[in-house]
């Protein structure tokens, strides 16, 4: 069947039952490749039916899908015409895991951070009406990302501009982890309690018997029906808000699905929101057992389920251990995710102290403020988000915590290229935000034992907020103790490596290329200095210079944008006659940077070391 399927309308032509048979063979499709390539599978597998149904009744790319976050958007890419492109998803120049607007008229945007989806959604109705298209737009978000800020936001406007939006709202109980909040336990409440049940029935049959006597008729018996919804069942939250509620739904009904899509569809009155209920993994046992191991994953076993264990600690594991022995002698310890627990190695800390770990949801912005008020009255709290996600937050880190000094202890992970996951999650942007706030300490560590060394710092550091930013991945050994520690002194570089020729000032993970880097260019000659920068601000200015003033030339390494980085940072900071040194920055360009694993987009960029051996020849050839 998926051979013969070459675009969306194809599927017009099958009947139900071939279409169960064609979601049988994407989700086998899906397992094969994913089970190499790594992706999300678990999110991706649970919407296969949803995906056919949409495509089926609506008249796609005309009509709008659009997936919220976009990681479960394979089975929508494999019937939007890239079948076979889809052996390299997230493989460098392969397809992107995420919807992505250049890659297909089929994806209407690109996504990968949550939530956007419904935003996205009504400014797209009101286009629509603008321009008299008669186009449909339909948002699928899932019970996680429904219950961030910004789809609050979006939900609010939604209610009042009464224009024509249809949400699916994906409810699968997950979130990453399971997923929290009031939001949460009320969706749970629609599935499961009796009253809202024969409402439900009671919506089903009417939409059911709507004649197609034209939009007033239709209008007046929708009117009827909503007015009666409201005595039997007051109070469903998006009715209120002016949202038509229609569910729940089986989503693995494609029965169901179809019928209940077709006739929403005929009905072009206001706003609705249609709650499918779909099983995480669905279809294959391991992802159905355990999704939150499946819901991000690298390669594994298709047979059992297994990924490879490479024996290492990561950074974000070093996070979650360390915290939850200081958490054993300092009672004022307390961390902060927005639903990334696991991702963030809080878990590990939530296992020891499950009352110290706040996981608020997807709501980056509130988990800082939150932290704010946490630090204002003497708790110590580590707040661990992602990089990229963290720049959700940029307000609140400068009006909530940077202007007041809060000692909010922010832990900034999967800093710098993150590799498979492209440029919705590269987390290229922390240093030239947080650089910029005054009142913060920025550290960087370049390893496991550092990063350990900075965590013991932060917890007693109360003069006002520390950063410290760290990259996805090992960090060191299972030897690492993490009961133990160096003193760590902010505000000095580490002088690693001598030598008179150039001195190469790296950033956290690019002090192992620079180390690296100097043995290429003995090679060649050329005696280098390695120098740890370790304290991103207040930068080192005495220290810097000196080095800088025993060396012919000198070059930044950072993972990060050029524009806005430490290299400019350090340049622009030292004595004017000083800078006839410095060769180049070393750093991501002006523009987006594509998924691609982390080495090849290093060496993409000229940031590996033989890289980077070439360019300081060549720069000093031309100096
Ligand atoms: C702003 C932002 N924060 C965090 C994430 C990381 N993240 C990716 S998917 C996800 C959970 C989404 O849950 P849900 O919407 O229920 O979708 P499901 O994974 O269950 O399909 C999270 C937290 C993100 N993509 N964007």
């Amino acid at each position: 069947m998926l051979e013969n399927l070459k675009k969306p309308s194809d599927l017009k032509k099958l009947k139900i039952s071939d279409l169960e048979e064609l979601a049988a063979e994407i989700r086998d499709y899906i397992i094969d490749v994913i089970s190499v390539n790594g992706g999300h599978i678990a999110s991706s597998l649970g919407v296969v039916e949803l995906t056919l149904a949409l495509h089926y009744v609506f008249n796609t790319p005309k009509d709008k899908i659009i997936w919220d976050v976009g990681h479960q958007c394979y089975a929508h890419k494999i019937i939007t015409g890239r079948k076979d492109d889809f052996k390299n998803i997230r493989k460098s120049g392969g397809i992107s895991g995420f919807p992505k607007i250049t890659e297909s008229e089929y994806d209407a945007y690109c996504t990968g951070h949550s939530s956007t989806s419904l935003s996205l959604a009504v400014g797209e109705a009101v286009a629509n009406e603008f321009n008299k298209s008669g186009n449909r737009v339909i948002a699928v978000i899932g019970d996680g990302s429904i219950g961030a800020g910004m789809a609050f936001e979006a939900l609010n406007h939604i209610g009042h501009l009464k224009k024509d939006v249809i949400i699916i709202l994906n409810d699968n109980e997950h979130s990453i982890s399971r997923n929290v909040g009031a939001l949460s336990g009320y969706l749970m409440k629609l599935i499961t309690d009796p009253l809202y049940n024969k409402m439900r029935k009671r919506s089903f049959n009417w939409i059911k018997k709507i004649p197609r006597y034209g939009d007033r008729i239709t209008g007046l018996l929708y009117r009827i029906e909503e007015s009666l919804k409201g005595v039997i069942v007051p109070g469903i939250l998006f009715e209120e808000l002016g949202i038509r509620y229609f569910g729940p739904v089986d989503g693995h009904n494609l029965d169901s699905l179809i019928s209940v899509l077709s006739r929403i569809k005929e009905i072009n009155l206001g706003p609705k929101i249609i709650h499918v209920i779909t099983k995480k993994g669905k279809g294959y046992k391991p992802a159905e057992k355990d999704p939150q191991k499946f819901h991000g994953i690298g390669p594994f076993d298709k047979n059992t389920g297994e990924t490879v264990n490479n024996n290492k600690l990561s950074y974000s594991e070093i996070v979650g251990k360390t915290l939850a022995h200081m958490a054993s002698y300092d009672k004022k310890l307390v961390a902060v995710t927005a639903a990334m627990k696991t991702g963030t190695g809080l878990a590990e800390l939530e296992k020891k102290a499950p009352e110290r770990v706040f996981d608020v949801g997807i709501a980056e912005q509130h988990a800082v403020t939150f932290a704010a008020a946490l630090a204002s009255r003497g708790l110590k709290p580590f707040v661990s988000i992602y990089s990229t996600f963290l720049q959700r937050a940029v307000d609140q880190l400068i009006h909530d915590v940077g202007i007041m000094r809060m000692p909010i202890r922010l832990l900034i992970d999967r800093a710098g290229i993150v590799g498979d996951d492209g440029e919705t999650h590269h987390g290229l942007f922390d240093i030239s935000i947080i650089k910029n706030i005054p009142n913060f300490l920025f550290l960087a560590p370049s390893n496991g034992e550092e990063l350990r060394d900075m965590l013991y710092y932060a917890l007693n550091y109360n003069e006002g907020p520390v950063a410290i930013r760290f990259p996805r991945g090992s960090a060191m050994d299972n030897s690492l103790e993490l009961d133990k520690h160096n003193d760590f002194i902010p505000g000095k570089i580490r002088s690693l490596k001598n030598g008179n020729d150039v001195a190469l000032f790296a950033i956290g993970d690019m002090v192992e290329i620079a180390l690296d880097l100097r043995e290429l260019l003995k090679e060649n000659q050329i005696e280098s200095s390695v120098i740890n920068v370790l304290t991103i601000k207040p930068l080192d200015k005495n220290g810097i210079e000196r080095i800088i003033a025993g060396s012919r030339y000198f070059i930044t390494m950072e993972n990060g944008m050029v524009s806005g980085g430490v290299g400019e940072f350090i340049v622009s900071n030292i004595h004017q006659n000083l800078k006839n040194k410095f060769l180049f920055a070393s750093g991501f360009p002006d523009e987006f940077i594509t998924h691609g694993r982390i080495d090849e987009l290093l060496k993409k960029y000229s940031m590996d070391a033989e890289s980077l051996k070439n360019r300081i020849l060549n720069s000093i050839k031309g100096s």
